[in-house]
């Protein structure tokens, strides 16, 4: 493995619903993936994050294990509903207590707390007065982004405001297959907008209280373009512009491109000015490659996503493409320039079928194979110039992976979901001696 530069940050992520369990404890208000959850068919194993890895009562232990890593940042999100469990009004203390036991617990360990503020579980209530698709809910969220640095703006170590607000639109309110479970296909764009909305007024507001960094967490997917007409052509830029552009252009200065399902009635005279606020770290999600190609004569989407070809496959069935780390870090240099502020790779990570052996050990190669070659693929993108400070392993821990329930294992420690018991595995034992070194 090359060198990296001194200072570099390796971590890893995790997020509060995934994780936290103790869903009706403290004050705690009932969060959209609550209701989404416990609705018949919408989890493929009927699992809820009603327990998850307990982490809310086993905070310390994991704290450990971050610490046996030899971590030196760790990314967790803060549950809106138990800082306001209604998502309005004054901060819930006891919810807030949680994260103060957990930030200085890290911060006693050496490890950088990395807070996001949203990582999909809006509190129902908002929901209900129409979610992000109503503009009040960008307000409501820098009212909490407020309430949550008065309290720890003085301790974390980068702020976080967004995760993957893509995925939250398209799975959320464009297709259902997520929490709120809305299928408006291309009219989900004002949660698109109310998310970037929301996003531009917590910078104001942690601004005000905190002067450490402040990010967001973009996902990513670079797109391979499958077949060769005008057509695939229209259809890859197409799908480039909403997948890749439509949370970052706006944000970088460049304002909104011409992506699919845009509205521009949505967006109002100066909201442009709020959402380009100056970000300190630009996070960066990466997983795999999208292969597209033109639709279907008829087909209600301007693309059609079709399989990649000759790449090993995750237990999603994901393509394993390091290749595409660095291609999507070179595009981020090439097409924001000096506007690009520096890059973490805020999650990468992968699913495979892990379960220990007769002694107890949990072996996963093909994980240590999956992020050294993403480690390398950054590494490479690094030496090209492109300027990338940290990198984060999704995941600590085997968690609850949204509509996939406990199917999917991400982390690097084994969870035993009955007993909550946890086993490194042997990627623990690689990534410790990669940080190490
Ligand atoms: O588990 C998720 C996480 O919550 C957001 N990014 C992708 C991960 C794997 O699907």
């Amino acid at each position: 493995m090359p060198d990296f530069p001194a200072g570099f940050r390796w971590g890893v992520s995790t997020s509060a619903y995934q994780i936290e369990g103790a869903t009706t404890v403290d004050g705690r208000g009932p969060s959209i993936w609550d209701t989404f959850a416990h609705e018949a068919g919408r989890i493929v194993d009927g699992s809820t994050g009603d327990q998850a890895c307990d982490h809310y009562h086993r905070h310390a232990e994991d704290t450990a294990l971050l610490a046996g890593l030899g971590v030196s940042a760790y990314r967790f999100s803060i549950a809106w509903p138990r800082v306001q469990p209604t998502g309005t009004g004054p901060a819930n203390t006891a919810g807030l207590d949680f994260y103060d036991r957990l930030v200085d617990g890290l911060l006693a360990a050496g490890i950088d707390p990395v807070a996001t503020l949203f990582h999909w579980d809006l509190p129902q209530p908002l929901e209900d007065a129409g979610g992000w698709l109503h503009r009040d809910t960008a307000a409501r969220f820098a009212e909490y982004a407020d309430l949550t640095a008065t309290r720890l703006g003085d301790r974390v170590k980068l702020w976080i405001t967004l995760n993957e607000p893509f995925i939250h639109m398209t799975l959320g309110y464009g297709i259902g297959t997520h929490a709120p479970g809305r299928a408006l296909l291309f009219d989900a764009f004002p949660a698109a907008h109310h998310q970037l909305l929301g996003h531009g007024l917590a910078v104001a507001a942690l601004r005000a209280r905190t002067a450490s960094p402040v990010a967001i967490a973009n996902n990513y997917s670079p797109v391979r373009q499958v077949g060769d007409t005008d057509a695939d052509r229209a259809a890859a830029q197409a799908y480039d512009a909403l997948h890749n552009r439509l949370f970052t252009d706006p944000l970088l200065g460049r304002g909104y491109p011409d992506a699919p399902g845009l509205d521009p009635a949505v967006i109002r005279d100066g909201d442009l000015d709020v959402l380009a606020a100056p970000i300190d770290v630009l996070g960066v999600n990466y997983y795999n490659p999208t292969g597209v190609r033109a639709p279907e004569e008829g087909s209600p989407l301007p693309f059609e996503m079709v399989p990649l070809d000759g790449y090993p496959r995750t237990a999603f069935d994901w393509p394993v493409a390091p290749d595409g780390l660095r291609e999507l870090l070179r595009q981020l240099h090439h097409r924001y320039g000096d506007a690009l502020p520096p890059v973490q790779v805020t999650e990468s990570g992968c699913a495979y079928d892990d379960a220990p052996d007769a002694q107890g050990r949990v072996d996963d190669p093909e994980r240590i194979a999956y992020l050294d070659g993403h480690v390398r693929a950054m590494r490479e993108a690094m030496a090209e110039g492109v300027p990338v400070t940290g990198y984060f392993v999704w995941s600590l821990l085997d968690n609850w992976e949204w509509a996939e329930g406990f199917t999917k294992r991400f982390g690097l420690v084994h969870v035993d979901y009955p007993t909550q018991r946890r086993t490194p595995k042997s990627s623990y034992a690689w990534f410790r001696d990669l940080v190490r070194r």
